[in-house]
């Protein structure tokens, strides 16, 4: 079974930057309902030995049948949830620190330019999608956005992994920023655990 991460906060710790309904829906509506659906397609698929990241590393080359697009679909908003869920907390926000901090410095030379050109990313990716900052097996850094539940991993077949996720779907703001997709991305950095993008950071770049 492909499990859901647990939240280790509640659905209102997230107030006044996400409110409770939202991170409610999302986390136990949306997120649930893709993992579900992953988990039936990956067993028909006969995945369910696979890592979650192979499965999307590999996405592209394998003979998936008839399932093939919801495993895309699915697996991608099974993964992109755990990976954005998990990095949000309450007394969080502010900038990282240690070793990231210098390579985002190093990369985009400020942490206020990273937060502008990552933000832009994301508030511009057309329709419904993310924004992430993915590092690949160099320990570079790189801003991307990519459409519906699709993320770096299967877009390039694991040579570049999110550490970060900025979920940009109106699900994810709708009902506080209605149309404000750029309000909801300023809030959400008020809730980014910093400690968590770089473990992840940490665990991919070698
Ligand atoms: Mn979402």
């Amino acid at each position: 079974m492909f499990e859901q991460v647990k939240l280790d906060y509640a659905y209102d710790a997230l107030e006044p930057y996400i409110d409770a309904l939202t991170v409610e829906t999302h986390y136990a509506k949306h997120h649930a309902t893709y993992t579900k659906n992953f988990n039936d397609a990956a067993e028909k698929a006969g995945l369910m030995d696979q890592s979650i990241e192979d499965i999307l590393i590999n996405w592209n080359k394998s003979d998936l049948g008839e399932v093939k697009t919801a495993i895309r679909n699915n697996g991608g908003g099974y993964y992109n949830h755990n990976l954005y869920f998990d990095h949000l907390g309450p007394n969080a926000g502010g900038e990282p620190t240690g070793l990231l901090a210098e390579k985002i410095i190093q990369t985009f030379s400020t942490f206020a330019d990273f937060k502008e050109q990552i933000s832009k990313a994301s508030i511009g990716q057309f329709g419904s999608g993310w924004g992430w900052l993915a590092t690949n097996a160099s320990g570079e850094l790189r801003i991307m956005a990519s459409p519906n539940q699709d993320c770096p991993l299967l877009e390039t077949e694991g040579v570049w992994r999110a550490i970060m996720a900025i979920d940009v779907w109106e699900h994810a703001y709708y009902l506080k920023y209605k149309n404000l997709r750029a309000d909801h991305v300023k809030a959400l950095f008020e809730l980014i655990d910093w400690n968590k993008v770089a473990k992840n950071y940490e665990r991919w770049a070698r």
